[in-house]
This record gives structure tokens, C-alpha cells and sequence, in this order.
């Protein structure tokens, strides 16, 4: 047996035998022998992909992080108001009154705004507890601002974070319980997408369920709406959803959102968003025994006005093969890339009202107030279950 086939050999046992290695093996030969060569997004959070987000979420061009913190810190009092638990019916002190700062305004022109203004005055008693539940919660630094708001409102706080990426989660726990002593922190390892994942409800408790950052920004269309129908199906009347996603750019109005901050946004200068998108090439170098070569590939991020989604794509420089070694899903795969070639590594799709307006109401969640920045760049959305 020469070298290389144990090599092989490892590597298929591996695969075999790790679940979260057989998902990334069964990914990369779906994607990678289509026409069109893609990898899905979920691919990038390994440990170094998650750290390399984090840095991501610290760049001055990427804007998104910053702006919807903005938002939370700015709302976070209104958006439990909105859930009926404000300092006046909670037994719990009240402290750092309003903080409606200039950074950021209640949307007013949202055309789902009209018809929820009646409900929105009336004042909800409040009974049931609230326990919160976040999709793709990575490390979860902007939920701090949520629960430390409601740690104000309730004695104790149940917070039940579902990531697919466990050093994320361990990070989010330890930073969080350390900084809120009412809180439970209950990490979920799973893809939300593809697992069902479990909620728990403390005896009549209510669940807020966060989506924020844009993290369904990486599904199209009809899996955005798929995702949150499944999630619906777990709540009941009572509950709520608060949505953040990234808007589209606008081409009219007084502060138009430009396409450049966005295209910025996914190409810093500083390189790490195109370090982040070769991440996943070393990845699957590591978990499958792959030989890709990250620096032959350039980082291309651009605008997609049709399908209102920023692309990224790692665009071979050369005419080069790589191979997947064999593995428990099938035989040694060579992957040929022309020069030019790209592989489809993300879409990060970008809301208008309109849209948001769709896919609220084809998963029957009511959206009652948006929160959006001076700079119509990120807006945050309450939306009840009925
Ligand atoms: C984590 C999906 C919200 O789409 O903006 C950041 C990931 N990609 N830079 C996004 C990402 C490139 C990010 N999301």
C-alpha cells in the first residue's frame, strides 16, 4: 500500500465517522459538480471561518453589525414595550431610562405599518415570561444588548442560542453568562436549515425568536420563506419573531442606500472578507484530505440587481484540477476549473419593504414596527404570531 492511498483511506474513515465531516464531504460534491460550481455559506464557519467573521463584524466597511447594534441599543426598551413588558409591570428595577439615540428612527413609511398602528397603542398586560430563542447565533455579541434589556424586565432569563458552529455557541455562553448573572444561557448545535431543533418553554413562558444579522440574507427567496414557515410551526399565538436583514440599495429618496457601500461592504480593503471566503478551501483541505490551492483563486464580491443579492465567488486564476480524496460518500473526485472559473461560495440577499412585506406574510407572522437607520442601510423588525 503506497502512502498516498492511506492517506486516502484516512480520510474516508474520518468522513465516516463524523457526522459534521460527512455533511461538509456530501456539500462539496453537490456543489462542486454543477455547472455552475458553488458551496454553500454554512461551509465557511469553522473555527478559523468564525473568528474570521467576528473580524469581519469589526471592519469599517462592513457596516451591518454596527448599524443593527445601533438599533438595538437605540430600541431595545420600545421592542420589549411592543412585547408588553416595560419597567412599569415588571418587578424587576428599572434603570438607563430611554435611550432613543440619533443614530437611528422608528420607520414610519413601511407599508405594513399602517394597518398595525391600532394594535400597536393598545397596552398588553403583562403575564407570561419571555424566553428568547436565536437562529445563527454565532457568538452572539449584539444579543447582550436584547437580554441585558430583559434581564431588566424578568427575573430570569432563558436564552437558547442554535448555531451550526460549536466554538461560536461555547464563546457566546461563557461571555454571556459572565456579563448577566440572571441568565441561562442553553446552546443548540445544529443547522437550523437542514435539523429541526428543539424550544424550550418554561412553564407558560412566551418565545421572542431572533433571526438578526442578516443571517437570512444567505437564502433565497423561497428558502427564506421555508425557513420561517418551519419556525412558525413551532410557536404559538403569543410569540414573536424580530427579523433583522440587510436592505436593498435605493436608486430615489433623501438617503439613498448606494451599491458601493455594499460592494465595500464584501470586498475590504484590508483583505479579511476575501481571507474569510478562501477559508472554506482550506477547510475542506483539512476535514476531506482536499489539495485545493487558496491562493489560485481570487476573491470576487459583486452586485446582482436582478436577484437583489451581493454574490461572492472565488474566481480561479489559472486552469488548475484539485481532488476530493475518496470517502464514505464515493470514490476520489477531480474538480477541473478553467481559468476564469468561479465557484458560487455565497448570496447575501438585500430586502426592500416590499419584499419584506412578502415573506412576512407567506409565513403568517405580523409584523407590527421596524427600526431602520438614518442611512437606509439595515432595518430590524418585531413581528408577532397571531
Ligand atoms: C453572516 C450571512 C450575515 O452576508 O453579510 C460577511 C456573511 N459574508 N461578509 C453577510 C458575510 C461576507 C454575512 N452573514
Amino acid at each position: 500500500m503506497t502512502a498516498s492511498a492511506t492517506a486516502f483511506d484516512l480520510a474516508a474513515f474520518t468522513a465516516a465517522s463524523d457526522p459534521a465531516v460527512h455533511a461538509v464531504d456530501a456539500e462539496a460534491r453537490r456543489g462542486l459538480t454543477l455547472p455552475q460550481k458553488s458551496l454553500a455559506p454554512w461551509l465557511f464557519y469553522d473555527e478559523a471561518g468564525s473568528e474570521l467573521f467576528e473580524q469581519i463584524t469589526e471592519l469599517p466597511e462592513y457596516y451591518l453589525t454596527r448599524t443593527e447594534r445601533a438599533l438595538f441599543t437605540a430600541h431595545a426598551t420600545q421592542i420589549f414595550a411592543e412585547l408588553g413588558l416595560s419597567a412599569k409591570n415588571s418587578n424587576a428595577e428599572p434603570t438607563a431610562s430611554t435611550r432613543n439615540g440619533p443614530v437611528a428612527r422608528a420607520s414610519q413609511s413601511a407599508p405594513y405599518e399602517d394597518a398595525v398602528s391600532d394594535a400597536r397603542s393598545a397596552t398588553i398586560p403583562f403575564t407570561r415570561p419571555l424566553t428568547v430563542l436565536e437562529l445563527g447565533a454565532g457568538t452572539a455579541s449584539k444579543t447582550g444588548i436584547l437580554l441585558r434589556e430583559l434581564a431588566r424586565l424578568q427575573h430570569n432569563v432563558l436564552y437558547q442560542p442554535v448555531d451550526i458552529s460549536p466554538s461560536a455557541l461555547a464563546a457566546a455562553r461563557v461571555s454571556l453568562e459572565g456579563a448577566i448573572p440572571q441568565l441561562t444561557v442553553r446552546p443548540h448545535v445544529a443547522n437550523y436549515v437542514t435539523h429541526r431543533f428543539p424550544i424550550v418553554r418554561p412553564a407558560a413562558a412566551r418565545v421572542l425568536a431572533l433571526y438578526i444579522g442578516s443571517s437570512i440574507g444567505n437564502f433565497s427567496p423561497a428558502e427564506a420563506r421555508d425557513i420561517l414557515i418551519r419556525l412558525r410551526a413551532q410557536l404559538a399565538p403569543g410569540d414573536a419573531l424580530l427579523l433583522g436583514v440587510d436592505l436593498a440599495p435605493c436608486l430615489a429618496g433623501a438617503n439613498p442606500k448606494q451599491i458601493s457601500t455594499l460592494l465595500d461592504a464584501y470586498d475590504d480593503a484590508a483583505g479579511i472578507t476575501a481571507a474569510f471566503n478562501r477559508n472554506v478551501l482550506v477547510r475542506l483541505n483539512r476535514d476531506l484530505g482536499a489539495n485545493f490551492d487558496p491562493d489560485r483563486f481570487a476573491h470576487r464580491a459583486l452586485w446582482n440587481p436582478a436577484r437583489s443579492r451581493m454574490e461572492m465567488h472565488l474566481v480561479s486564476l489559472e486552469k488548475q484540477t484539485a481532488i476530493l480524496p475518496r470517502s464514505a460518500t464515493g470514490p476520489a473526485l477531480p474538480v477541473h476549473f478553467a481559468k476564469g472559473e468561479s465557484i458560487h461560495t455565497e448570496n447575501s440577499y438585500k430586502f426592500t419593504p416590499a419584499a419584506l412585506k412578502a415573506l412576512f406574510a407567506a409565513s403568517r407572522f405580523t409584523p407590527k414596527r421596524s427600526f431602520t437607520d438614518l442611512d437606509n442601510l439595515f432595518s430590524v423588525t418585531l413581528a408577532c404570531v397571531e
